[in-house]
């Protein structure tokens, strides 16, 4: 027998004023100078600053503003630490979702409809190939995660990327996907992350939308999102439901327990509730 809880106010709760946070899921410092090999960024030239770039995730079940958060590069034979990029302003991710930040040049393609950033500044993000540490600040200067590029191998010619997803350690891109050196906006697959705008309302409002709360598994919609699409999925994006015109009764079938985020699709838009069962 399954035991249930819709969590929806709860979690918004815990999630985020503790747990809200931004990791770094991808680096690459060191593109391959082999042809365009390294062009990430995907605007026809290899440049070894420019086609750097970070990859975070947010990996709270909400919305987070990333407004103004900081990239610093720390030299750790001098100890100095330099401020590499500032986000921009009113830069809300939603739960799952990722952000690029490439160190220069123009950003041609899709990234897996990520938000996308580019450094203005000459020096990029100037990601040392050795010898160095890479921080992210929040926009009130406190540190939020960091990553020790010297620990990884030096001159890899391809980035490094957390395996699995948001979850793992950091790994050479090549060896989960052979052949393939990175993938900025996207997971190591290829498969997006969580594309939605970032929900800037209160979520709290939302939760008599689905119910109970606590629930057993089996949970009903109001009337007010009955009938329309109703898609379910995991931490890692992972699709578990995708209900079409949907019917006031809701199961989770057989998924294990955990945290699921629900989007109630609506023409373009979208609203988000964080499901826990
Ligand atoms: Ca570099
Ligand atoms: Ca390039
Ligand atoms: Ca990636």
């Amino acid at each position: 027998m399954f035991r249930k809880l819709l969590l929806l106010t709860v979690c918004y709760l815990c999630f985020t004023s503790a747990n809200a946070q931004l990791i770094i899921n991808e680096v690459l410092y060191d593109p391959s100078n082999t042809g365009l090999e390294g062009d990430a960024n995907g605007d026809g030239f290899y440049d070894q600053v420019q086609d750097e770039f970070i990859e975070f995730v947010n990996t709270s079940s909400a919305d987070l503003d990333v407004s103004r958060y900081r990239i610093y590069d720390h030299d750790t034979i001098t100890g100095l630490k330099t401020l590499r990029h500032t986000m921009g302003y009113d830069l809300i991710l939603p739960p799952g979702g990722a952000l690029v930040v490439f160190g220069g040049g123009t950003a041609i393609g899709s990234f897996g409809g990520a938000h996308v950033e580019v450094d203005l500044g000459t020096l990029g993000l100037s990601l040392g190939n050795s010898g160095e540490k890479i921080f992210l600040a929040d926009s009130s200067g406190n540190w939020v995660d960091s990553i020790n590029s010297n620990a990884l191998s030096n001159n890899p010619n391809e980035s490094y990327t957390r395996n699995p997803d948001i979850t793992g350690a950091f790994v050479q891109h090549g060896s989960v996907t052979p052949g393939k050196l990175f993938s900025p906006g996207t997971y190591v697959n290829g498969s997006p992350f969580n594309t939605q705008t970032g929900i800037s309302g209160n979520i709290r409002d939302k939760s008599s939308l689905i119910f109970p709360n606590p629930g057993n598994g089996e949970f009903q919609i109001s009337a007010e999102i009955e009938g329309k699409t109703i898609r379910i999925s995991n931490l890692f994006g992972q699709e578990i439901l995708n209900i079409e015109h949907a019917g006031n009764n809701i199961s989770m079938g057989n998924a294990p327990e955990g945290l699921y985020f629900i989007y109630v699709v609506e023409s373009k838009k979208s609203q988000v509730f964080v499901l826990k069962h």
